[in-house]
Parts: C-alpha cells; structure tokens; sequence
C-alpha cells in the first residue's frame, strides 16, 4: 500500500468514524493498520463497548457476526468477502438442535468458531481462553461441546466434567504434523513449545502449554525463557514477533488457515469506501445468540 493508499485509509477512518479490528491470526500488513489486533474474546469485549459507527473486521465470518450481535448499532463489514472458516462449518444450527433433543438435560456449549444458528442452541459460547471455565460452569450434568473435537477433549480433561464431543475440527490444526514441531524443538532445545488446544493431542502432550492466542501473549509476557515454538495459525508468529522483539519465534509447522490469509490491505480500503450495510442478522436470531455470548463475556 502506497503512502497515497494510506492517506486514504485514514481519511475515511476519520470520516465515518470506523474501527479496524483484525484479528491476531491475520497476516502482517492487516494487523499492522488495524486499531485494535485480538483473539475473538477481546474483540468481542471491544464489540460490546464500541460506538463505532462501522467496523471493519479483519477475520472470518464468525468473528464478524459475534461483533455485529455485540454491537448491533454498528455497520459490521467483513474485509475479505467469502472468508469462512471450516471449522465453524461443521455445525450448523440445525445439527446444534438436534443434538440437543438427543441428549436431553445436557448443556450445549457451543465454540466462538461456530455459525450464528448454532450460537443461537447453546447454554453458552466460549473461546479457547475461556473454554475450561466455561465448561467447569455448566449446569450438573453432560456437557455437549462443539464444534471443536480437540478443544472438547483438552477442556474435559482439564474441567474434570463428562463432555461429548462433537466430531469437527480446523483444517489448519487439526491437520498439523508433529514431526515439524520436533524438527524445532530439536533445532532449538531451549524453546518453550506453546501450542493452541485446537491442534492434535500428541501436540498438547509434547507442549510446555497448552494457550489460546491471548495465553499465549501472557505466557510470553511472564516467561523468562528468551525462544518460543508456536503451534497455531502462523499470523501469531508475527504477533508474537512484533509484541516481543527482542525474543525469537518460530511456527511449529505449517499451521496455515487459508480463509484468515485472503485479507488484503487494498480490501480494507474498499470495505472503508461504499455503503455496504454489511453483516445483517435476523433479529430474533441474534437475540438468542446475544443470550450464550453473554453469558460467555460474564463467566
Ligand atoms: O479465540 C479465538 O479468537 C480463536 C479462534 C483462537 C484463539 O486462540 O485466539
């Protein structure tokens, strides 16, 4: 982007008065220009205390849709048209209902990469930040968790509750090879190896901490260790990368989301320009949907 390019960019910002959320997995140009970089818990704090009157959301149509339900005054534009993500694409709201009447009686907590509908079926939504606390206050009894295999398993075991998974997964993670994470781990013996609870169990068992992006960034914080091995979506490299500068990351492996790395910065400018009235809810669905997040945002 030429210094013409962002001249414009901060011109509309000033003139429509719009935020540029981006979130921590999007790839360095994107979070370089946005006002605030996070995991989805922070941007959906931010959603729920913003007046911007437009928000442009560097992410994927999940993220867009919990801030438009959080925020619902603002014009919610998603930058990269079509980013999906794959995971939330493995529960749609009609399989979220009729798991339900399957397992009557049982909680449905429901991951912040999920559709609208499915938000709309569960007790609760949660983040990877959140997920064990979450599920460690569910009402007595099952606990249905979805659409994240990985994540089940990592909050049931940490939780100590009886969770049912349901069986989806991210493409990027769950596809992840630990071959590559001991090729860096052998490369650099004195790493802590910090991977996200959406990859495989062997990672979680080979890992110093099992983190969301958010954990990740306070582990790093708090840790006197000077190199860090990171098992999750490659953006956080650069994040990592650009919050501690003076300690060194690598990926541990390729851990690539396809729909998170189509952001361009000339999209941002387009989604800046026009009079797209962006992400648009039923308002009925998006009450019930506002029920699970918020009680997500005050567990
Ligand atoms: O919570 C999020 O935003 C996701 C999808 C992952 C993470 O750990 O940030």
């Amino acid at each position: 982007m030429d210094n013409l390019e962002k001249g414009e960019v901060k011109r509309l910002k000033r003139s429509t008065g719009a935020v540029i959320l981006a979130h921590s997995y999007q790839p360095r140009e994107i979070q370089e220009m946005a006002d605030l970089v996070g995991d989805s818990l922070e941007l959906s704090r931010f959603a729920r205390e913003s007046v911007a009157p437009l928000v442009i959301l560097c992410g994927v149509r999940f993220m867009a849709e919990t801030v438009k339900i959080l925020s619902p005054g603002s014009v919610v534009r998603l930058v990269a048209p079509g980013a999906d993500c794959s995971l939330a694409a493995c529960m749609s709201g009609e399989d979220a209902g009729a798991w339900k009447r399957e397992h009557p009686g049982a909680a449905l907590v429901t991951y912040i990469n999920s559709p609208v509908e499915a938000k709309a079926e569960s007790w609760a939504c949660c983040t990877s930040a959140n997920a064990v606390g979450v599920v460690r206050a569910a009402p007595p009894g099952d606990v249905l968790f979805g659409p994240d295999r990985n994540l089940a398993e990592y909050a049931a075991a940490e939780s100590g509750r009886r969770v049912i998974p349901w069986p989806g997964g991210c493409h990027a993670h769950s596809g992840a090879d630990i071959r590559s994470l001991r090729r860096a781990r052998a490369e650099w013996p004195d790493a802590a190896v910090l991977v996200h609870p959406e990859t495989p169990p062997v990672f979680r068992r080979e890992a110093d901490a099992v983190l969301g992006t958010g954990g990740m960034i306070d582990y790093v914080a708090g840790s006197d260790r000077r190199r860090f091995i990171i098992g999750t979506e490659e953006g956080m490299v650069y994040r990592l990368s650009s919050l501690f500068p003076d300690r060194s990351f690598t990926a541990a492996g390729d851990i690539s989301c396809r729909d998170m790395r189509n952001a361009t910065p000339d999209m941002v400018l387009e989604a800046l320009r026009g009079d797209d009235p962006g992400i648009l809810i039923p308002e009925e669905l998006a009450g019930a949907a506002l029920k699970a997040l918020e009680r997500m945002t005050e567990l």
